[in-house]
């Protein structure tokens, strides 16, 4: 029988588990919008903007639940998309981009939203396809979700041509979603031998875990407990370790790292990292160095030796091989001992870490010490924590234990701000049983606030937490000391109450640590019974983070002593002059 485009395309986003589709219709995609309202299993959500839609995509597939998918109109729906796209890209995060397109058929030139899409998308895409053919509908859907979802996941784009969309045309023979069998360990044995030796012949090994160890967590405990080896995680992934397990050092590596991992990384001899590509923000801007017996186990063999070299390779899922490797691992005289030692010195210093935090005066303002402590209390351990990119992104993965596997999301590499307050709706849409809550700066709030309008809609009881100081604060730290002066990173005021009002969320104001434990009570409150809530926070930043002190260090020694000296002399002059 003869079928439109749209209802295949219906058909075949059911068929691989589609949960919910964000965008806005425009005359290229209404017919895919009228078979959605029509499917029992999918939801097409309706967003603001579509760079909110994105965003929401993103985190849908980073709770694991299902595949983040977009329907959008060409071009300015493309455009707008791009930002979420390329962070899905950057991170690798799996997302269905489906955009209508113009019409093949009429002959005509310049028509509405008429542009290359594929070219534009083209760099930040693990592929992108034309639908050129009714029966190629499915296909290519189950094509394009395989491309997503296997190796390094990634964003897909389908670009299906209005006129498939209205008329009707031979679907062709419809199948089931092909399972695809790949191997999940490409290592060879000889290599999984030798990491063995390695990690269990070290004095003081480390294991360093980013975002694609993530469904890992159990293989890694076992791992980091027969070794008695201390964790430390990268920013992205910061849920990939429990940090209520003794062996959970913290964030970051090197300068940029917190003191528990400093000291439980100083003699490190034996490094296995999985799941990262020791990009710049994982290290810091590169301000460590790996011992020379570094095992790097990933599943796309093109990060191994980017940044740092490998002395051991390990291609293939993170979870099957360190099973593998587990298998492998000899008994380890002494490790119990090693295990007791490294946990008694994590606690310590993450105690004192704390507890030179909480004893800082945040000069009448919000300590943000207290304030995740008493955060990480009200939350039941899966819940999810979604941040922005800013100073207050730094403060969370310092200062807020994460217990959860997928309980961190972060726009990392790509490094979007604007990212949060969509990004806790799709949290919130994939998993509606749990507590989830945004993390946001003043200035990444402007960028995509009113899209809490959407979470109204749609009865979500989110908490986003505005962290006020009133300005971009992660670049205006960096110009202080070098610059002596703030050029373009002061807010102008915001009336946050008002955005509240603006997008029927509740608000709450929490002024100083006085309000902390009255503020939350209040939003939770209001979140339970399904309505947004924004939490004006005066946050103090008066005290810098280990990552931003770290980065900052790195970067000026890194220059050569010339324009070291121009540096140092142009910000010695200015506190001098004013
Ligand atoms: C789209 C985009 N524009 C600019 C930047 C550069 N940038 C990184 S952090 C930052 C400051 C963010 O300010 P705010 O949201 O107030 O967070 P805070 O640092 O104050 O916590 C800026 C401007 C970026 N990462 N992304
Ligand atoms: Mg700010």
């Amino acid at each position: 029988m003869s079928r439109t485009a749209a209802s295949l395309l219906r058909e075949a986003l059911e068929k691989v588990g589609v949960r919910y589709t964000f965008g806005i219709p425009g005359v290229h995609n209404t017919e895919i919008y009228d078979e959605l309202a029509k499917s029992p299993a999918i939801t097409p959500v309706l967003v603001t903007h579509e760079g909110g839609a994105a965003f929401m995509a993103d985190a849908v597939s980073r709770s694991g639940t299902s595949l983040g998918t977009l329907v959008i109109v060409p071009a300015a729906g493309v455009t707008h998309a791009a930002s979420g796209i390329a962070e899905a890209f950057l991170d690798g995060i799996p997302m269905l981009v489906i955009a209508g397109g113009v019409r093949r058929d009429t002959g005509r030139r310049y028509q509405l939203h008429e542009m290359d899409q594929h070219a534009l998308l083209k760099p930040i895409t693990k592929g992108t396809w034309l639908v050129e053919r009714h029966a190629d509908v499915i296909p290519t859907i189950y094509e394009a979700v395989r491309v997503a979802t296997s190796g390094e996941p990634g964003p897909v784009f389908i670009e299906i041509p209005v006129n498939l969309q209205l008329l009707t045309g031979d679907p062709g023979v419809v199948h089931e979603p092909p399972v695809h069998v790949v191997p999940d360990v490409r290592a060879s044995a000889v290599s999984i031998t030798e990491a063995a030796r390695l990690l269990a012949s070290a004095r003081s090994p480390g294991l360093f875990v980013g975002w694609g160890a993530v469904a890992a967590g159990r293989e890694l405990v076992a791992l980091a407990e027969r070794l008695g080896a201390p964790v430390s995680t990268t920013l992205q992934g910061v849920s990939s370790f429990p940090a209520n397990h003794p062996l959970h050092a913290g964030f970051c590596l090197g300068r940029a790292a917190v003191p528990a991992v400093e000291n439980a990384f100083r003699d490190c001899d034996c490094m296995l990292a999985a799941g990262t590509r020791f990009g710049e923000i994982a290290t810091g801007s590169y301000g460590f160095e790996p011992p020379a017996n570094l095992i790097h186990v990933d599943i796309n063999p093109e990060v191994f030796d980017a940044n740092y070299p490998a002395r051991v390779a390990l291609e293939g899922d993170a979870g099957a091989v360190l099973r593998r490797l587990l298998a492998e691992l000899p008994a380890i005289s002494g490790s119990e001992v090693r295990r007791a030692g490294v946990a008694a010195r994590i606690a310590a210093d993450k105690a004192a870490y704390l507890d030179a935090w909480l004893a800082h005066d945040p000069r009448g303002r919000v300590n943000p010490a207290r304030f995740f402590a008493a955060l990480r209390a009200r939350l039941a351990d899966d819940a999810t924590v979604v941040v922005d990119d800013g100073n207050h992104t730094f403060l969370a993965a310092e200062l807020m234990p994460i217990h959860h596997a997928r309980g961190f999301i972060s726009p990392t590499d790509f490094n979007c701000m604007g990212y949060c307050v969509p990004a806790t709706i799709g949290a919130k849409l994939a998993r509606p049983g749990a507590q989830v809550v945004g993390i946001v700066g003043d200035g990444a709030f402007r960028m995509t606030a009113l899209e809490l309008a959407t979470a109204t809609a749609n009865e979500l009881g989110v908490i986003v937490f505005v962290f006020n100081d009133g300005e971009l604060a992660q670049i205006a730290q960096a110009q202080e000391i070098p610059y002596n002066r703030k050029t373009c990173t002061v807010l102008g005021p915001l009336d946050v109450a008002g955005v509240a009002q603006a997008t029927g969320a509740a608000f709450v104001r929490m002024a100083g640590d006085v309000d902390i434990e009255r503020g939350l009570d209040e939003a939770f409150a209001v979140a339970a019974a399904r309505r947004p809530v924004i939490v004006d926070v005066a946050v103090d930043y008066s005290r810098r983070t280990r990552f931003t002190e770290g980065i900052l260090k790195t970067n000026l020694e890194r220059f050569d002593p010339g324009t070291k000296a121009r540096l140092v002399g142009r910000a010695l002059w200015r506190r001098v002059t004013g």
